[in-house]
């Protein structure tokens, strides 16, 4: 099966010669045309900026989003290359737009680590946009090309086809290149890049790129920003930790290299219980982690286990600290440099390479080894090892409350679940669980329900805020315990997605402040002890109506006030409005039309799109810095908090 589909694959692109296949099937090549999948055009140029950047030409990023929707990205590098290719007889430039995979080649034998999200190029943004313009500015000239996509009489698509060969246009004292291009409105609808996604990604790029300065000006909406970090991921593991209190002043960081190889850490502890690890390969994110996050872990434990042994802060009678011991409170960020990566995972995000264990391995207890050794930084040891203590003893104290609330027939976890309404069928995959805010409602939901594969647990009153618990805390908490027993696929380290009961586990909270917290309360658990609930796409938000709209024979719910206009217009004349305040002024058959009901409701998947934002938001929004919380919500002015915190949850079925 599989190698049929391959070989219909290769036959296919031979057959399209190129550029259009990309139309094609643009999936293949940008993982989807949504908004991710049209900024995916946006990065590969900026990947490719990036990359001469980081082989020593130039400093600055400069993207421009302009009013005609297309976006401009410039860099100060050496401008690719203009003269002709020996065997195809085109510039470099031409090259470059119009053959598939270019990028890729071209970037491994002049770069040492190629970037690119999926390594694909810059002829994909070509091909995919309805022209693309590049200058580029080089000892002392100006060229200029220009491409576009089109049909012709026929009904043939061309993409990417250069409208005239590379030209001298004129000279210049500048140094770089240039482009602008305008995504298809065809391939992509009428979608518009997004000024914040852009940003979030930009810092990080910023972030994991030391020096690199990125300029980023947005001409619809009149906004500005630059991203220039000098501290480069120390001053990311700076900004993760933002409002928290830490343990020590400055992060520890350390770079080191082997062949075709680099390495760079930065860490630091604050006085959290939870443990933060972002790691990147090749300026990608890899949210599952892999054998890079494996490798430094391993030598961490071993290094910070010698050196209390070392500096006799473990006595010869006690046993070792466990990793998870020394990485409570711990933030890390881990970039790394290599080639020929290979991805695995259920979203290909995490890095399979068995020899990226091994090297990060050895680099950091070289590396760790080193700067524990040095008097100055024996302080910091200490107090990493005495965080590590605390952490050892709640250790011991959390597995008894684990397994209390993994227990199914402990008879306090009975009667605990005793306020669930569980489902009848045993079959997980088909069952529901809402976690419905308020008794009242609860006991709505439980008669409108289909019993058969829908369940209801109840909250009453608000669960407990964990984040600002420890996992002890977190355990001894009604409302949380009950929660944990329902799903019974355990929690934290432990859990086990393969005993999961239910398959969609639903929010249901009103649509009012109270609800948004509780709704931000529930989250932060699942992002904190259940994130590969998050993760495998277990978790959404249920969406109840926010008002009815009424006739003699005629009934429309309406979930938004952005459609209430429109639904008004729609009803006509003398009409009744009625606003829900609360899940609670439905009845129980009003319910299952307008929430329960997998036919007719609409329900928002919780997805973690951007691992460090979520974390930064989590920890800024649900934290006690008051301050932090103010600055945070006051720079995001246009949300409340619990909407900003919403937002940032990618939407979708
Ligand atoms: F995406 C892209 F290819 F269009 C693109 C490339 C977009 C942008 C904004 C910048 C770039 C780019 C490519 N900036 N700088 C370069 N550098 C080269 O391509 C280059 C220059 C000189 C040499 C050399 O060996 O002399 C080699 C290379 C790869």
């Amino acid at each position: 099966m599989e190698e049929k589909n391959k070989s219909y694959d290769a036959k296919d692109i031979v057959v399209l010669e190129g550029l259009d296949a990309v139309r094609l099937r643009p999936g293949m090549y940008i993982g989807t045309t949504g908004s991710k999948g049209m900024h995916h055009l946006l990065w590969e140029i900026v990947d490719n900026a990036i990359d001469e950047i980081s082989n020593g030409h130039g400093d600055t990023i400069k993207i421009t989003l302009n009013t005609d929707g297309s976006a401009t990205v410039e860099d100060n590098g050496r401008g690719i290359p203009v003269d002709m290719h020996p065997t195809l007889h085109k510039s470099g430039v031409e090259v470059v737009y119009t053959t598939l995979h270019a990028g890729g080649k071209f970037n491994n034998e002049n770069y040492k680590f190629s970037g690119g999200l999926h390594g694909v190029g810059a002829s994909v943004t070509n091909a995919l946009s309805k022209w693309c313009n590049v200058t580029v500015y080089k000892d002392g000239k100006e060229y200029y090309i220009g491409f576009h996509s089109y049909m012709d009489e026929k009904g043939k698509m061309h993409s990417g086809i250069p409208v005239e060969p590379l030209k001298m246009v004129g000279k210049t004292k500048k140094s770089g290149t240039m482009v602008t291009f305008l995504p298809d409105s065809d391939m992509f609808g009428n979608l518009k890049f997004n000024f914040d996604t852009i940003c979030t990604r930009a810092r990080e790029l910023a972030f994991l790129n030391k020096g690199l300065k990125i300029q980023l000006i947005d001409n619809i909406n009149n906004l500005e920003e630059t991203y220039h970090y000098e501290g480069g991921i120390a001053d990311f593991a700076e900004y993760l930790v933002e409002g928290k209190s830490k343990l020590f002043s400055k992060p520890i960081y350390f770079h080191a290299e082997d062949k075709n190889f680099d390495l760079e850490v930065a860490f630091v502890y604050t006085d959290s219980y939870t443990e933060n690890s972002f790691s990147f390969v090749n300026n990608i994110p890899t949210i599952e982690g892999g054998t890079h996050e494996t490798g430094f872990k391993t030598a961490y434990t071993k290094v910070m286990n010698d050196f209390a042994r070392n500096n006799n802060f473990l006595k010869e009678k006690e046993s070792n600290f466990l990793g998870e011991d020394f990485r409570e409170g711990l933030t890390v960020v881990l970039s790394i440099k290599m080639t020929n990566v290979q991805f695995e995972g259920q979203t290909k995000t995490k890095l399979g390479n068995p020899e990226a264990k091994t090297l990060v391995e050895s680099l950091t207890t070289r590396e760790l080894t080193r700067i524990f050794n040095e008097k100055k930084n024996i302080s910091i040891g200490e107090i990493i090892i005495g965080k590590a203590k605390g952490a050892a003893k709640v250790r011991e104290s959390a597995k008894k409350a684990k397994e209390l609330a993994r227990a199914k027939n402990n008879a306090e976890n009975f009667n605990l679940v005793g306020k669930l309404a569980a489902a009848s069928s045993k079959k997980s995959e088909q069952c529901e669980l809402f976690i419905v805010e308020g008794d009242s409602a609860g006991g709505t939901a439980k008669q409108g329900r289909d019993r058969r594969f829908q369940a209801i647990l109840p909250l009453r009153g608000k669960p407990l805020n964990a984040e600002k618990k420890r996992i002890d805390q977190v355990l001894a908490n009604e409302e949380i315990r009950t929660i944990i027993s329902a799903l019974n696929a355990g929690i934290g380290d432990d859990m086990d997605l393969s005993s999961l009961r239910y398959n969609k586990v639903i929010i249901l909270s009103d649509a009012d402040q109270d609800g948004a917290h509780i709704r931000a309360i529930l989250l932060t658990f699942f992002y904190r002890y259940m994130r590969s609930l998050i993760n495998d796409g277990h978790v959404y938000i249920g969406l109840p109506p926010l008002y009815k709209i009424y006739k003699k024979d005629y009934i429309e719910y309406v979930y938004s006030d952005l459609e209430l206009p429109e639904a008004i217009a729609r009803a006509g004349r003398s009409y009744g409005l009625q606003r829900y305040k609360g899940l609670g002024e439905m009845n129980a058959e009003q319910l299952w039309e307008t929430t329960l009901d997998p036919a007719k409701r609409s329900l928002i998947q919780v997805t973690i799109d951007d691992a460090a934002e979520a974390e930064k938001m989590v920890t800024t929004l649900m934290g006690d810095d008051i301050e932090a919380r103010k600055k945070y919500i006051n720079k995001h002015a246009n949300f409340d908090k619990e909407d900003e915190f919403f937002k940032n949850y990618k939407k979708s079925i």
